[in-house]
């Protein structure tokens, strides 16, 4: 599409997409200029704000920045609406364009005054121990007259579900999601206006365990963690033609009722009894509530994003019936069926199957078990659980009355409503399949959070696992959102002495509160991954102080000898030689590779500290980075530039982490390197820590052949191993499934952890060619390496900017190259076969180098 003249496209505030209901006041604006015309960039734009068609501000500024602008007006107060456009003009004073389509950016409920409905619960006592079935609460309200708009807000503790007459308000899944919840409860903000009636209108609220009490952690887990008692907070404020407006609320005058779900819980299941209408309605009560921890959503909710049908339908040795739904997902099912009254539908889930049964062992104490019980309707019903997921690619199906025909049940596929913003593919079929594995690792693993695994009794927001993720995460997806309010949770619940939880939210287990390297790590490396590729540095100055309690915690417990080596640590958790049970069991030196990760954040944090103008931290950071670098060297390094611990992971971190102090130290180390990769016949040997980095370790030595067959290895262990066992998404271990095809016996045997996926971003920066030079892809780095024998590679990506891409081709040793920079950025070309790197501003460039 040719399009010369330039349109804004794509406003945004802060990092919504749809801003109903957002809790910032002065929220940063941001948009695209789509434009087709090489070299343009932006020299001015002009902000209108538009309230009830009347301008309420207007804003002209010279300047080329179009991402997270400051907001050009008032702050915003509770429930306003205002209607943003946005116009630019380009160089030489030409524009300016026509006005953008307006956002319109709303605020929720800003002040805890602003909430007058009360939190209700059921005022029946539940039995000691044991819980009654989830409720169903209802209110009824009736507006006075026409009216012109009406917004819900809610939350529940618990996990809730509003109706209003009878339809969803919404399509949110699982709200109002996992917080920090004694500091941080979410509400959600819906726009019911289509759905009033003239009199009388019944909400129903849908409530079940969800993470507020269900059943959480490993080893058997902890029931209601946050509280005991599910309660629903529903305010709707509706607004006349006459200018007016009302609020109702619950409140002592609702009901409640068991309804249709007999249990439901996020790792067992949901039991569901279709016959159960509710209707013994009885009264509820009051449960207090601090409408000061009330916060709005920082990002999109979870959705349904697909539906899947069976690939297969199989009959398994002992005559079960199991259906593959060709892809292992996140989600549940959905079943239409028909048959008696009070005839039960059973519903297992699993990952893999072993000897053609569901193997659930490794779900260890996750049932992922639905029930349906059939109302009987003539013609059929149909069914999906509300509160519950699971991670599966098998289902075994029993009770089916009659027989199962295609479409009866189908797969529904639920995470966070991120947009997809990156790709990327090549000549080899694998290893685009690896890439598939990764994106849907981390579709089935952003559920709310970033979870370790969707599956098994844990499902966690591991820290290590996300540090080491982020790069490839917010490639793929805009997920700036969810991860900026995962980082408020984690700064919430940091320790005074600088300790991250090891996993966020915090949850009680028997897992110690470790100061673990890699892990705790995440309070300062996923600040920075989303400074760095989505240009926000008002994430870094919000997570400055939780960035410096981590880097001052490790200082206090290392000593002047900035060694890091008295804590407990997982080292490089997983590496392939780990025995099964023993997953911290790995070739590299724990404290080797913790006083790596003290200097590499504490590097990172003088960075940050530089640009937030903070000097004196500056300075500070500075220093103690070349101090530990320095204790690092006389720690580690032997005197003929070996590591102490002479493994793939320790080279990889001396030589991206720039622990190494010369020349000469690093071409030793990265010769070292490379011949462990050959000593190991091209197999990886890294665990979580290590597999991010090797690949960038080898490239940076000048290894790029040895990087690429330890890419395109496929014997186990590798990254193509599991593709070639028929894997679908990104293993927790090396060998999750074992060559002969049975099932690591191992206590941590996920199908579905996104943390050895993390190569992907290395697919996207050195195979591709398409990295970030400046904050936000505000300047790219456009340096494919091909090799391996791909014969071409390709990747896009949605940068704050617009769309970038890169796409390679070879015959022989004629290469070519085409790079699209988008508007207002510019580019970097270093491309193999060149003298020197090239400049290139926006547009669409093709350039022609030869291969040595
Ligand atoms: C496992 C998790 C996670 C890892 C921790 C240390 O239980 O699945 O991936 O970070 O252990």
């Amino acid at each position: 599409m040719t399009d010369h003249r330039p349109r804004v496209t794509d406003v945004r505030a802060e990092h919504h997409r749809q801003p109903l209901g957002i809790g910032e006041r002065r929220p940063r604006l941001s948009w695209r200029t789509a434009i087709d015309r090489p070299g343009w960039c932006q020299t001015a734009y002009e902000i209108q704000l538009t309230e009830e068609h009347r301008e309420v501000g207007r804003t002209h500024r010279r300047s080329t920045e179009s991402v997270l602008v400051p907001w050009p007006g008032d702050p915003l107060t509770s429930r306003r609406r205002v209607e943003v456009a946005v116009r630019v003009w380009g160089p030489d004073g030409e524009g300016p364009t026509p006005w953008s389509d307006p956002l319109t950016v709303e605020a929720g409920l800003l002040e805890p005054s602003d909430w007058s409905a009360d939190m209700v619960s059921p005022a029946r006592t539940e039995p000691v121990g044991r819980h009654l079935p989830p409720p169903v609460l209802r209110g009824t309200f009736r507006p006075r007259g026409p009216v012109t708009s009406a917004r819900l807000y809610a939350t529940a503790h618990g996990v809730y579900e509003t109706e209003l007459n009878g339809e969803r308000t919404d399509d949110q899944v699982l709200a109002p999601g996992w917080t920090h919840y004694p500091e941080r409860l979410r509400y959600q903000t819906h726009d019911i206006t289509g759905l009033l009636h003239d009199g009388d209108n019944e909400i129903r609220v849908l409530l079940a365990d969800g993470w507020f009490r269900g059943r959480l952690g490993f080893g058997g887990g902890t029931r209601d963690i946050y509280g005991d008692r599910l309660a629903a907070l529903v305010q709707i404020e509706v607004r006349y033609a006459d200018g007016t407006a009302e609020t109702f609320g619950s409140g002592l005058d609702w009901q409640a009722a068991h309804g249709p779900i007999l249990s439901s819980g996020i790792y067992e299941g949901e039991e569901y009894d279709a016959r159960r209408e509710p209707t013994d309605w009885r009264p509820v009560r009051l449960v207090p509530y601090d409408p000061a921890r009330l916060v709005a959503p920082d990002g999109p909710p979870v959705r349904r994003t697909a539906v899947l049908d069976p690939v297969a339908v199989l009959t398994s040795p002992t005559g079960r019936t199991i259906l593959d739904f060709g892809q292992n997902l996140v989600g549940r099912l959905r079943v239409r069926v028909e048959g008696e009254t009070g005839h039960t539908v059973t519903l297992r889930h699993a990952e893999v199957l072993e000897d053609g049964e569901l193997c659930v062992r490794p779900l260890r104490e996750a049932r992922a078990t639905d029930t349906y019980t059939l109302w009987g309707t003539p013609g059929g019903e149909q069914w999906e659980p509300r509160f519950t997921f699971h991670g599966f690619r098998y289902a075994e199906v029993t009770g089916w009355p009659g027989e199962l025909a295609p479409g009866d049940v189908q797969a529904v596929v639920l995470h966070t409503d991120m947009r997809r913003t990156g790709w990327f593919e090549c000549s080899e079929p694998l290893l685009n399949r690896l890439h598939e594995n990764v994106v849907w690792g981390m579709r089935g693993n952003f559920v709310d959070i970033p979870t370790d695994c969707p599956q098994r009794d844990e499902r966690l927001g591991w820290t290590g696992d996300v540090q080491v993720f982020a790069p490839t995460a917010t490639f793929l997806h805009d997920c700036a959102g969810l991860l900026r309010s995962w980082l408020t949770d984690l700064a919430a619940e940091q320790h005074p002495d600088g300790r991250v939880p090891m996993f966020v939210p915090h949850i009680p287990t028997a897992f110690p509160e470790l100061r673990a390297a890699a892990w705790g790590d995440a309070a300062v490396i996923v600040p920075w991954v989303l400074y760095e590729r989505y240009g926000d540095p008002g994430i870094l100055a919000d997570q400055y102080d939780s960035m410096k309690a981590w880097v001052d915690g490790i200082t206090r417990v290392a000593g002047d000898r900035h060694v890091w080596d008295g804590d407990r640590q997982l080292g490089d958790w997983l590496d392939p030689s780990a025995p099964p049970d023993r997953p911290g069991d790995a070739r590299t030196d724990p404290h080797l590779v913790a006083t790596a990760h003290y200097a590499h954040p504490a590097q990172l944090l003088a960075q940050t500290a530089e640009l937030l103008g903070r000097h004196d931290d500056h300075a500070h950071y500075a220093k103690l980075a070349e101090a530990v670098r320095d204790a690092f060297r006389r720690e580690y390094l032997t005197p003929d530039g070996l590591l102490t611990s002479d493994t793939q992971t320790a080279y990889a971190l001396a030589l991206r982490f720039g622990l190494l102090a010369t020349d000469a130290q690093r071409a030793r180390a990265g010769r070292r390197l490379a011949a462990l990769v050959r000593a190991d016949d091209f197999h990886i040997g890294t665990g979580f820590v290590g597999t991010p980095l090797i690949c960038d370790a080898l490239c940076t030595a000048g290894e790029y052949d040895t990087a690429y067959r330890l890419l395109l290895q496929r014997t186990c262990p590798s990254w193509l191993y599991p593709v070639t066992m028929g894997a679908t998404t990104v293993w927790e271990r090396w060998d999750s499934m074992l060559p002969d095809g049975t099932v690591n016996p191992g206590e941590m045997t996920s199908f579905n952890h996104y943390a050895l996926g993390a190569v992907a971003d290395w697919l996207h920066r050195t195979v591709a060619g398409l990295a970030p030079a400046a904050p936000g892809y505000r300047r790219l780095l456009v340096r494919p390496r091909p090799g391996g024998g791909l014969t071409h590679a390709r990747a896009a990506h949605d940068t704050p900017y617009g769309r970038a891409e890169v796409s390679w081709s070879r015959t022989g040793s004629a290469l070519r190259v085409i790079v699209t920079v988008p508007p207002g950025t510019t580019a970097l070309i270093d491309l193999p076969g060149t003298a020197a790197p090239v400049e290139a501003g926006s547009g669409t460039h093709l350039f022609r180098t030869e291969l040595s």
